[in-house]
Parts: structure tokens; C-alpha cells; sequence
């Protein structure tokens, strides 16, 4: 694997994408996702990416298209992606494809815990596609998978 640097530093770049109403976090439904909110959540991500010797790139969308979009763009400017495709990654084969096209490390990353609520939400389709899964521990989940990203990048 190549592993792709910041233009501006040597640390290697993880994607950290969010799908759908991911925006919203903190400002509703807080007994299922917490409170606190996607830009706290990307400030943890930037603090604890430095400490890892990684640089972050954190986006969100509602747009489906637009995701799949990212993950194509991912090869070849990414070393590692961290990837919560929220209500998507129930329904969307198209992240499936690109994400098997886009062959980065992946960690699939959720603040619920998919499996102990309906049953609708409890298949993947980015799960196939990623080395790992972090679901049910909240914000933290995504800081966990900075943790695993750095490991399986810096070995390589
Ligand atoms: O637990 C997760 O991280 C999810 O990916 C979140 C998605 C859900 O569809 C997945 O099954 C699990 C939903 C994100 C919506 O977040 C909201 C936050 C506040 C208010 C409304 C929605």
C-alpha cells in the first residue's frame, strides 16, 4: 500500500466521512447518539490524529451520491478512511462498489449500536468492505478508529 502524506506535513492522510443527518448530532435523539456534536467530534479526531501521526480530512453530506463520489476520490489521495455512512450503510450497494474499488483501509465506524435496534438496521454494506468495526461506543468509536488506522498504516 502507498501511503499518501499531507502536501503540507509527513503525516499520512485519513478521510474520515459521515453520511446522512450526521449533522444534526447533539441536537436531537441525545439517548441514542449523545450530545455531543460532528464538529466537537472532528476536533477530537484532529487532536488525537496529531498525537497518532495522522492528518485528518473530515466531511459530512446527505447526499448519497456525493459519498460515493469521496470514495472513489479517496484512492490515490488517502491512506486510511474512517467511514460512518449512517442511514446509507443499510441500504447502499453504490458504497459498496466504490468502496471495493477504492481498496483503502477501512473502518466502519457507528455511534449506535445498529444490532440492538430495529431490525432494519441491522445488515451493513460497507461491513464486506472494511477491515473493522466500531459500533455502539458513541463519539469515542471514532478516536478508536484513529487508533486502528494508525496501526495498519504505519506497519505497511
Ligand atoms: O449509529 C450510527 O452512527 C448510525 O450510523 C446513525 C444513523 C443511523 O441511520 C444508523 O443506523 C446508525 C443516523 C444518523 C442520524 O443522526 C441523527 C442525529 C440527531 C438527530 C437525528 C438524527
Amino acid at each position: 500500500m502507498t501511503t499518501k502524506r499531507a502536501k503540507t506535513g509527513a503525516s499520512p492522510i485519513v478521510w474520515v466521512l459521515n453520511g446522512p443527518n450526521l449533522n444534526l448530532l447533539g441536537k436531537r435523539e441525545p439517548e441514542i447518539y449523545g450530545r455531543t456534536t460532528l464538529p466537537e467530534i472532528e476536533k477530537a479526531c484532529q487532536t488525537r490524529a496529531k498525537a497518532l501521526d495522522l492528518a485528518v480530512d473530515f466531511r459530512q453530506t446527505n447526499y448519497e451520491g456525493e459519498l460515493v463520489t469521496w470514495i472513489q476520490d479517496s484512492k490515490g489521495q488517502a491512506s486510511g478512511m474512517i467511514l460512518n455512512a449512517g442511514a446509507y450503510t443499510h441500504t447502499s450497494v453504490a458504497l459498496l462498489d466504490a468502496l471495493n474499488y477504492a481498496q483503502l483501509p477501512t473502518i466502519e465506524v457507528h455511534l449506535s449500536q445498529p444490532l440492538n435496534r430495529e431490525p432494519f438496521r441491522h445488515h451493513s454494506f460497507v461491513t464486506p468492505a472494511a477491515q473493522g468495526l466500531i459500533s455502539g461506543l458513541g463519539a469515542h468509536g471514532y478516536e478508536l478508529a484513529l487508533e486502528a488506522l494508525a496501526r495498519l498504516i504505519h506497519k505497511s
